[in-house]
């Protein structure tokens, strides 16, 4: 690279990664063939529109790698082409699901989410964000004594509120999610099941967490965390009137809604190097071996979360089930802040977040918890054994 700063920057980023402990439950290391699709020509290319139907010219062989790309996320999913389909276009998570909404759910209308202090998103509904500004959320959160979701308490509030869509699928829940409940959460409501899978996506691709599609009428995601991805987003959507209903005449299928609301209705050109490499990615998800990954995730998350408690440490809602788990850290004033934990971590080279913990009394700027995830660390060989030797590790560094 001629430009030596930038250079100098990305060898020092590059090493910066080798030499942590990365336990941010959102990241993850790509393989070096999805990092080569990423820095290719295909970035150059403007291909708005989809395949067979581009605004512009010499799309030829673009089409060829956003069909492929569109194939494998199905098959990966065990999709028939003739149930769903997905558009792999967004440019990442919160556009993948301002789309779902520009679709689905009128101006103005309600969105039933977890609020974001219980382990929600942003874009679930929150005040600061466009899904709190140009829609209302109907919150949810979860029960105060399991710290998990109570799904009688979601049907009541359901009932109640008649949100448009109901949204399962969070930043930082440890449980498995039940979604045939969630399901009868929304058809409480008459509404539509919309599930977020970013975190889990790599996990329901290698079997450690039930899938969603059974349940679900549209199914965002993110592309670059469990699933290990480039970063990139993408929507599932059926291909009929969505929550069991056929089409009417002249009515359009969720799925059309949802192409139309990625472009013209909210982006341009689609990203295609992303595309290329996340055809990839989606290729090296339906390998044997990314099955052992998201086993060896969930075995070493649990190894971790346990020697933490084993040590003393309060694991929310008493563990984990998957990538994630929160730590509380402040214990009800026993302990060190979140931000204290997350400073004192990273001097010692090991990468969390601060995160609030269910029903915080602490500000989301000095939370009482720490989020810890287990997909990047476990993408580079470690196993439970390691994981043990970091939770006596964690545990020295952040002992009052
Ligand atoms: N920022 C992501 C996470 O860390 O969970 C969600 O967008």
């Amino acid at each position: 690279m001629k430009d030596t700063k930038v250079a100098n920057l990305l060898k020092k980023e590059a090493k910066r990664q080798k030499s942590v402990v990365n336990l941010i439950a959102s990241e993850n290391y790509v393989s070096k063939d999805v990092l080569d699709a990423l820095g290719t020509e295909t970035t150059n290319k403007y291909a708005e529109g989809y395949s067979g139907a581009r605004y512009y010219g010499g799309n030829e062989v673009i089409d060829q790698i956003e069909d492929l790309a569109i194939e494998r996320a199905l098959k990966l999913f065990g999709l028939s082409p003739k149930t769903w389909s997905v558009n792999v276009q967004p440019l990442s998570g919160s556009p993948a699901n301002l789309a779902v909404y520009q679709a689905l759910v009128p101006k103005g209308g309600k969105i039933m989410g977890m609020v974001l202090s219980h382990g929600g998103h942003l874009t679930h509904g929150h005040a600061v964000s466009f899904s709190g500004t140009f829609w209302k959320q109907v919150p949810y959160t979860l029960d105060p004594k399991t710290e998990a979701i109570d799904y009688e308490a979601l049907k009541k509030i359901a009932k109640k509120e008649k949100p448009h869509l109901v949204i399962a699928g969070y930043s930082a829940y440890p449980r498995v999610i039940n979604f045939k409940k969630m399901r009868e959460v929304a058809d409480a409501a008459g509404a539509y099941l919309m599930v977020d899978m970013a975190h889990i996506a790599g996990l329901v691709a290698g079997g450690e967490h039930p899938s969603p599609f059974r349940y679900a009428d549209v199914v965002t995601t993110t592309t670059h965390k469990t699933l290990r991805g480039p970063r990139g987003g993408m929507i599932f959507a059926r291909r009929d009137a969505g929550h069991g209903n056929k089409l009417k005449d002249g009515e359009a299928t969720l799925f059309d809604k949802i192409q139309k609301s990625v472009f013209p209705g909210m982006q341009g050109g689609p990203h295609m190097n992303q595309i290329a490499a996340l055809a990839v990615a989606l290729k090296e998800a339906s390998a044997a071996s990314f099955k052992k990954y998201a086993k060896q995730v969930v075995k070493n998350s649990k190894a971790l979360a346990q020697e933490l408690k084993n040590l003393g440490w309060r694991i929310t809602s008493g563990g984990t089930d998957n990538h994630v788990f929160l730590v509380d850290v402040w214990n009800g004033g026993k302990g060190i802040t979140g931000k204290e934990a997350s400073n004192r971590l990273e001097k010692a080279g090991i990468i969390v977040n601060m995160n609030t913990i269910p029903f915080d009394k602490r500000s989301p700027f000095n939370p009482s918890g720490i989020r810890i995830g287990a997909a990047a660390e476990t993408t580079r060989g470690k196993k439970e054994k390691d994981m043990i030797t970091l939770a006596r590790r964690i545990d020295k560094i952040l002992r009052k």
